[in-house]
């Protein structure tokens, strides 16, 4: 009798083992364990005939036999049987799993901000290419090649003569070449430089605007300037210009901003001065509108350029730029927008 047991296991691992799919496997499962013609049943039903001295060890081995072919069944099952598989069974003392919400990166929401306060004083939002020619960034903008002014922004060349821009102005001249006045556009976007310290990184963003009419003034820029100012960082905010250099304007400006976190009475933020620098500025040169072909005797404009890593760490206090760059979800998170 034991042998009639091992002989049916070897047949029942021969069918299961050439069972290809989920029809032929409930063919074996019939010829095995089926009800009335099972071979298995029919060895449970011989029990009743085996000797009382030896029915215990043919039960344990048919009992044996019924493990083996249940459980390779339902192995093969889940093999076979797509979405069979048993489940893990579900754990419900586990925490649940917490749905970390989404945000937009810092520097995106202040330059939203920046390009909604532009918007609504009627600008439009202009944009030009990352990789710049040298006619772009520094030819057309009065800045010829040997010009001493090229080492204030440490360029990085690629190659075919072209450059990653180091600053948004570019997108002035490329504006003025499809456009004739009035035009008063902003750019903002990404520039390059090869300059690295905790507040330079050689990656970063800038905001670049630009108005061309009849009539423009400096006094139009510094109210253009304050106004920016004061809707980012408050009504309370006072602006300076300071006489500075930059080829493509003339004359050309720094600008500073009362110092926000004394007020203007001198602390180490400001490093005593009560002011803190912003970015560059001035009227549009004449030889910048020589080489786009407006008439210099008829337009004036004025343009101005800024940082906008510098903007999103004066108004939320960080003092590392490098924090921008690094997607530490631990700094992230502190700017649910
Ligand atoms: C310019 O880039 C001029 N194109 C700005 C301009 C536009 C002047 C129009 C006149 C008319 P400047 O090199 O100063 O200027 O850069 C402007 C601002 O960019 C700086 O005030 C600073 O906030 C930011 N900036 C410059 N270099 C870096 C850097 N490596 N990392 C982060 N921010 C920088």
């Amino acid at each position: 009798m034991q042998s009639r047991v091992h002989e049916i296991r070897r047949e029942f691992d021969r069918d299961l083992a050439g069972a290809r799919d989920p029809e032929a496997l409930e063919r074996v499962r019939a010829r095995y364990l089926g009800r009335r013609a099972g071979l298995l049943t029919g060895l449970l039903r011989d029990l009743r005939e085996v000797p009382s001295a030896g029915r215990a060890a043919f039960g344990k081995a048919v009992n044996d036999l019924k493990a083996h072919v249940e459980e390779a069944l339902e192995a093969a099952q889940a093999r076979l049987v797509p979405g069979s598989a048993r489940e893990a069974p579900i754990d419900l003392t586990l925490p649940g799993r917490v749905q970390r919400p989404g945000a937009s990166h810092p520097i995106t929401q202040v330059s939203a901000l920046i390009e909604e306060i532009f918007l609504e004083m009627g600008y439009t939002l202009e944009s030009g290419p990352q990789v710049e020619t040298d006619f772009y960034n520094f030819e057309a903008l009065n800045i010829p090649a040997h010009h001493p002014a090229r080492d204030m922004q440490d360029t990085f060349y690629v190659e075919g003569g072209l450059l990653l821009r180091t600053h948004t102005s570019p997108v002035q001249i490329r504006t003025m070449q499809k456009r004739r006045p009035p035009v008063r556009m902003v750019a903002l976007g990404r520039v390059f430089r090869r300059d690295s310290d905790i507040t330079h990184s050689p990656v970063f963003h800038q905001v670049e605007g630009l108005v061309v009419a009849e009539g423009i003034t400096f006094a139009h820029l510094k109210g253009t300037l304050a106004h920016f100012c004061r809707k980012v960082f408050g009504k309370g905010i006072r602006i300076r210009l300071r006489p500075s250099y930059f080829p493509f304007v003339e004359p050309g400006a720094e600008y500073d901003i009362s110092c926000i976190f004394c007020g203007g009475s001198g602390c180490s933020r400001c490093k005593g001065t009560g002011y803190i620098e912003m970015g560059g500025a001035g009227m549009v040169h004449p030889a910048v509108f020589e080489k786009v072909g407006y008439d210099p005797e008829l337009f004036t404009g004025f343009a101005f350029g800024l940082g906008i890593e510098r903007i999103a760490m004066l108004k939320h206090g960080i003092d590392d730029i490098r924090l921008f760059f690094e997607n530490d979800l631990r700094f992230l998170s502190q700017f649910p927008g």
